[in-house]
């Protein structure tokens, strides 16, 4: 059959933008049609910019600002907040009158700590219009607001690192780059693999994704550390170690232990470059291979030939980040820290310690890495902070004291919450428990440009605009350009920048000026980048029609603490030994057993949930989408099974409980449940299932109908030492469900009563 031919009709405009996913063009056809195609200067573009466009006039969308019916009923106090509530649309004038009145309330009534402004979240790239940055701006001006520290994705390690190497930002953002591993390393012992899926996102994104194609060429061998055989692109070579979830540390002991019985420890590098080697020795004495094995699931003998083979290669130690979201997580970087000191590698070239390659995109890039424009925040007067993931504790518990890096904080009694540019009900555990913690402030405002399951459980939800919908400059670390994001098209229904909602805010209470300094956005966009360009930079009018900068290559050949190893001396690490400490004073000094002064195995206390929910969960980073961005876009549609967001299961497991591929399932334990469509693979190792974050949450009851599997997960810190996010695992059963499952209801707006046009 002949079909018609598809005739396009001819581009009109292009313009480019970019995303945490990386840069890309639009192109406006005729009729208003709007087409995303890659940036020709990127190898290797991510799927993810099919997410785009079928997001962007989604019926998910918020169309216009919309008040809780009974928020505007009986005004500001504790309620249900359910996600099923009608919400009532209003003018713009009425709802900024009403956030203004709220702001003024609670601080003259509670002060300005009532408030909380954490606003945790990735939100959109781009430099001025990142939600967050214009929130605490705001709030700034007007006295300040209660703050969180650190971030879901590594705080553990944010704390720690500190202590036992001194500077977190030299681990973080200083890795030994691609070409040096390329040409140097031997051996790659990959704790968490190294997932092609996660280098496609930095934060602030890139022009030229390279770090994809840097993992395929690797040449060095792998130990592929994971229980998800997934987790390093095929064609890489590799020895698959399929660990059980949350026992790396155990792993690392037996080789540490092998090490030292087997006299393959660097004794003059870690004489010269550490400290503590002999407290951890003593404690390894009855951590070996064997005792590791029963814990770990991993063959005795293979760690020792494992643990020889580090000892006699160029071997580069590198854990991810997904190891410290998870209970006690601050020892699978402190004893992999201490694992490759112990091989003595550390500042040698394509040796040594590595923390996030196949986490972000830009951990080993070579891109450059100077500064890009920001925009300043102010000061925050008010002092009180949490660690970021204790949201929940904070709003359930004021007053309660608790344990942080050695100081014992207080949380404070919030009475307005305030979110903007991130998605709490995704990223948050035990979600359940959240919407309890939910129920406490008086007033909660949400900016977002959809319906997310943050804005159900909001009061006020003000529509923001989308990145293709405003002008802005992006750029990530790392980036090779520095962006001109041109406005593609109007903005959804009567959605604001978030800039000009909160300086709709600011007029209100009298900051205006201080807020807005008189400029409009085009005029900060060229404040920001002409105060940051350097003389023979182009000047902003020529960047503007240019629509790009190309900046200057970073260093290909990087080495991570190769100073400190050329001379410790003139360069010591800024730890109070000037050493890597493996064995840290101050950590012991607080006295916590959850993290004592040197690496240790601790089993975690959801494994007391064994066998009566017998499967083993992870809750990974999404490969069809950036965490729950744009779910309602077409690549991470497409990957759903049955509607539901995709859970994989080895075919064994499924086997033993009837379920087969392409089902509905209910995946539950004694926190929640929620349904997921099942996929099997044979790349997970039995006994463990992968449901990745970041499917809009859909409560009815204890029950999330789309699959976001932090209603099972739970609401427990890493350790008193960091208070950071453990939410990477849980324990669960699954079971098929039998009959018609629930509609997911997150695909449309809650109900609304619509304003007249
Ligand atoms: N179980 C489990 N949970 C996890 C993790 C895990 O591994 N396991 N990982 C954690 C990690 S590492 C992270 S970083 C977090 C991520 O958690 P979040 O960063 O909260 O997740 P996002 O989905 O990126 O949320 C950003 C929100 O901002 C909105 N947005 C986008 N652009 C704009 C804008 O311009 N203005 C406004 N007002 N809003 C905008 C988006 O629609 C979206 O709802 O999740 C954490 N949660
Ligand atoms: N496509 C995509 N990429 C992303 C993101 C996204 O949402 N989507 N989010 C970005 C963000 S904000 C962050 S912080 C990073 C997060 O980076 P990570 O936290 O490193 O990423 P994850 O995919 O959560 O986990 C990496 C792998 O660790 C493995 N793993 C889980 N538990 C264990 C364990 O106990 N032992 C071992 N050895 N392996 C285990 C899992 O199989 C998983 O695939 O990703 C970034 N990249
Ligand atoms: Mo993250």
């Amino acid at each position: 059959m002949n079909h018609p031919a598809r005739v396009r009709p001819p581009v009109v405009t292009e313009t480019g933008t970019t995303s945490h996913w990386g840069a890309f063009r639009v192109r406006s056809h005729a009729g208003g049609a709007l087409e995303v195609v890659p940036h020709p200067a990127d190898p290797a573009p991510s799927p993810l910019l099919g997410n785009v466009v079928s997001a962007l006039r989604h019926p998910a969308r918020v169309a216009a600002p919309a008040v809780r019916r009974s928020w505007l009923e009986h005004g500001p106090g504790p309620r249900p907040r359910s996600a099923d509530e009608e919400f009532v649309e209003i003018g713009w004038d009425t709802a900024l009158d009403l956030v203004a009145g709220e702001l003024d309330r609670v601080r003259a009534g509670h002060g300005n700590e009532a408030i909380f402004g954490g606003s945790y979240g990735w939100a959109s790239a781009g430099r001025f219009h990142h939600a967050q940055s214009q929130l605490h701006r705001f709030l700034n001006t007007l006295g300040g607001f209660t703050s969180s520290r650190g971030s879901y994705s590594i705080g553990a390690s944010l704390v720690l690192l500190p202590h036992v190497v001194g500077d977190a930002e030299a681990v973080l953002r200083r890795a030994s780059t691609w070409p040096t591993i390329h040409a140097e390393t031997e051996l790659v012992v990959a704790f968490g693999g190294m997932p092609e899926k996660n280098v496609q996102v930095t934060s602030g994104g890139v022009t030229r994704h390279n770090t994809l194609g840097h993992l395929r060429a690797l040449r060095a061998r792998v130990a592929l550390v994971s229980p998800n055989r997934a987790d390093l692109p095929d064609g890489v070579p590799a020895d698959w170690y399929p660990v059980l979830p949350g026992t790396d540390v155990a792993l690392m002991l037996g080789l540490a232990h092998t090490l030292l019985a087997e006299g393959l420890h660097d004794q003059a590098f870690l004489d010269r470059y550490t400290t503590g080697l002999d407290t951890f020795a003593r404690y390894l004495r009855g951590h070996d291979a064997d005792w590791a094995a029963g814990v770990c699931g991993i063959p005795a003998g293979d760690i020792r030939d494992l643990a020889r083979r580090m000892a006699r290669s160029r071997t580069l130690v590198t854990v991810t980040w997904s190891l410290q979201r998870a209970e006690y997580g601050e020892q699978p970087v402190w004893a992999g820290l201490a694992l490759a000191a112990m091989l003595g590698q550390i500042g040698l070239p394509g040796g040594g310690f590595g923390h996030g390659y196949g986490s972000m995109g830009d951990v080993g890039d070579t891109g450059p890495a100077g500064r890009l424009p920001y925009l300043p925040q102010g000061r925050n007067p008010v002092g009180t902070f949490i660690p970021v993931a204790r949201i929940a504790d904070m709003l359930l518990c004021p007053g309660e004291s608790y344990d942080y890096n050695g100081s014992v904080l207080k949380y404070p009694d919030i009475r307005l919450v305030y979110w903007a540019g991130g998605n709490p009900f995704h990223h948050h555990q035990d979600l359940n428990r959240l919407r309890r913690a939910f129920t406490r402030p008086d007033t909660v405002v949400v900016h977002e440009p959809f319906w997310t399951a943050t804005a159900r459980h909001a009061d006020i939800v003000l529509p923001a605009t989308l990145p293709l919908e405003r002008d802005d400059i992006g750029g990530g670390r790392r980036d090779t350009h520095l962006i001109a994001m041109r406005r593609a098209t109007g903005p959804y229904g009567q959605a604001r920048d978030d800039y000009a909602i909160l300086a709709g805010l600011a007029e209100r209470l009298g900051v205006l000026r201080e807020f807005t300094e008189g400029r409009t956005t085009r005029e900060w966009l060229e404040h920001l980048y002409e105060t940051w360009r350097t003389g023979d930079q182009p000047s902003f009018a020529r960047f503007w029609a240019a629509g790009e900068l190309e900046l200057p290559p970073g260093p290909q050949h990087e080495t991570l603490f190769a100073d400190f190893r050329a001379d410790p001396v003139a360069n010591p690490l800024p730890t109070p030994s000037g050493r890597i400490e493996i064995f840290s004073r101050t950590v012991a000094g607080f006295g916590y057993d959850d993290c004592p002064g040197h690496p240790v195995w601790r089993e975690p206390a959801e494994w007391r949930n064994l066998p009566r929910y017998p499967l083993r969960l992870i809750a990974n980073q999404p490969a069809t989408r950036l965490h729950s961005q744009l779910d309602v876009g077409a690549v991470s549609r497409a990957a759903k099974v049955a509607g539901r967001e995709p859970i994989e299961l080895h075919p064994g497991d499924a086997r033993a409980r009837g379920i087969r591929a392409g089902d509905v399932v209910r995946v539950f334990n004694d926190r929640g449940a929620c349904l997921a469509g099942a996929v099997l693979t044979e790349a997970l190792r039995p006994g463990v299932v992968r449901l990745a974050t970041g499917a809009w949450y859909d409560p009815d009851g204890d029950l999330c109908r789309h699959g976001n599997p932090n209603v099972l997960t739970a609401d427990r810190p890493a350790s008193r030492l960091s208070q950071g996010c453990a939410g990477h695992h849980a324990l669960v059963e699954v079971e098929r469900w039998h009959g018609d499952p629930p509609p997911v209801r997150v695909l449309t707006p809650p109900p609304l009563v619509r304003c007249a046009p």
